[in-house]
């Protein structure tokens, strides 16, 4: 593993399942980690963490929580589909206001992307990986319009003032699949601690897009910029395959399209058997 950072890295959404999971490895790393989130930090500090409670709102308590970080992982803000008035907030204005604590520090942002910013790609046939990094995006919800949001907040923050940004297209990140879709999107614990490591530590990122997915052979995505950092994972979900790959729905467009469930929620474009609406992309 690389060299832990010189200077402290500043973790958003500290409290959620990933965060605590991040602030454990990574001060295991002996990472100096500053922890913030809207919610209580529910477990004691690891060493050298410090823990300021803040809502992404507050652009002014996200600049003090950023002075002097290096790198800044950003993974809070709203995590699952939800209407847009509740979005908004911390994945809109919580975004700028991240990225304008970045510029002022010339840090660099990671930032939680997700694939449900591409949600509507269709899956691919059999096993190709064919859906790439300049894939367009097609969000499936107002959660994965604000990861686009995010992505293009990052390609305007480099072209203008030289912010470097990895964006992890965060597939399912939970300790085991749990359905037969995330044999293709399943992202190992470990291997998103490693992502970080080297989106992090890599010595130039520019602007640049990883599919955050495990080594699965049914995984839906192909080229993206880990070279560039340097990453590779080294899990996959084969192992899980013949308990789920039974575990589909009954529905074609959650089986269709890369979000799966997401794209079924308030979906309203009935009246379309998929194949007919298909044909108009
Ligand atoms: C995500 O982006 C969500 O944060 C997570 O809760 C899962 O739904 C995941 O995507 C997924 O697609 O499985």
């Amino acid at each position: 593993m690389a060299k832990a950072p010189t200077k402290p890295v500043l973790l958003t959404g500290a409290s959620g399942a990933l965060g605590r999971m991040l602030a454990r490895e990574l001060s295991a790393l002996g990472w100096t980690l500053r922890l913030t989130d809207i919610a209580p930090f529910p477990e004691p500090l690891p060493p050298q963490a410090s823990f300021v409670r803040a809502d992404l709102n507050d652009g002014v308590a996200l600049l003090r929580q950023a002075e002097g970080c290096g790198a800044i992982l950003h993974f809070g803000g709203v995590s699952v589909e939800q209407p847009f008035e509740v979005v908004m907030g911390p994945n809109l204005r919580g975004l700028y206001h991240v990225y304008e604590a970045a510029r002022r520090e010339r840090a660099r942002v990671i930032f939680a992307s997700s694939n449900h910013a591409f949600g509507f790609q269709d899956r691919p046939r059999g096993n190709a990986a064919t859906t790439d990094v300049e894939a367009a995006f097609r969000p499936d919800g107002y959660y994965g319009l604000s990861k686009a949001y995010g992505e293009l907040m990052g390609r305007m923050y480099w072209d203008k003032h030289g912010v470097e940004n990895v964006n992890l297209r965060t597939g399912s990140c939970v300790p085991a699949p749990l359905e037969a879709r995330m044999l293709s999107t399943w992202l190992s614990y470990p291997d998103l601690v490693s992502l970080c490591v080297a989106a992090v530590t890599a010595p130039r990122a520019g602007h640049c897009a990883i599919w955050a997915c495990s080594d699965n052979p049914a995984r839906f995505w192909g080229r993206d910029h880990r070279a560039r950092i340097g990453w590779q994972p080294r899990d996959n979900a084969e192992a899980y395959r013949a308990a789920l790959e039974g575990k589909v729905s009954a529905d074609a467009v959650i089986e269709r399209y890369q979000g799966g469930a997401y794209t079924r929620i308030d979906y309203t474009r009935e009246g379309f058997s998929p194949s007919d609406c298909f044909e108009l992309e």
